[in-house]
């Protein structure tokens, strides 16, 4: 198995995206089509392991030794459920991948067999902070989550990061969110 180009899902799914239902201003006006200068936002493919896909998520929390082929069938993975939306964006210029964050919708018997979106890794390079690149992701993975047809979107997340959340319409649920860890 070679790292390619082939997306994670379909790219048209961010590209046809009803950007005037987003909640979040931007100042200066980004969108999904146009994320930046030099810039570009897409579905997550292999070859985004040369591009510091693990580099950018290790700034989130512990990566551990992951090998291309370990992370090349974790893809196929992803790719074959239908249910896994990573998306990354990318400096064209510096070919690196500098932001990323996933949706994954769950499939429910509950409120007439519909689903459930699920925002995780939500994680901006350190130094692409103030490009306003968390908030777009925030926005098209929370706009992919209704266009799915999720009856709802939740995301976990510190308490210093309620506020930012909220910019979206997300609320504190009256829920406690319990783990239990087998390892780290
Ligand atoms: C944060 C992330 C979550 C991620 C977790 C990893 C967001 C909104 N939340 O809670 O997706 O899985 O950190 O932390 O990005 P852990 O390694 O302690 O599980």
């Amino acid at each position: 198995m070679i790292p390619d180009e082939t997306p994670l899902f379909d790219p048209r799914l961010l590209e046809e995206l009803d950007w005037t239902q987003n909640t979040a201003s931007f100042c200066p006006a980004i969108s999904p089509v146009h994320p930046g200068d030099g810039l570009v936002l897409r579905p997550l493919c292999t070859s985004d392991v040369n591009r510091g896909f693990f580099k950018i998520l290790s700034q989130l929390t512990t990566v551990g030794d992951v090998t291309t082929e370990q992370f090349m069938k974790k893809f196929d993975h992803m790719k074959k459920s239908g249910d896994y939306f990573v998306v990354v964006v990318e400096d064209i210029n510096l070919g690196q991948v500098v932001a990323t964050a996933t949706l994954i919708v769950e499939h429910k018997f509950i409120h007439g067999c519909s689903k459930r979106g699920r925002i995780e890794e939500v994680v901006v390079h350190d130094e692409c902070r103030g490009k306003q690149l968390g908030k777009l992701l925030l926005s098209v993975l929370t706009l992919l989550s209704k266009k799915l047809e999720c009856y709802k979107v939740t995301l976990e997340c510190k308490p210093k990061n309620v506020a930012f959340y909220e910019k979206f319409g997300y609320v504190a649920s009256d829920e406690t969110y319990m783990q239990s860890r087998f390892f780290d």
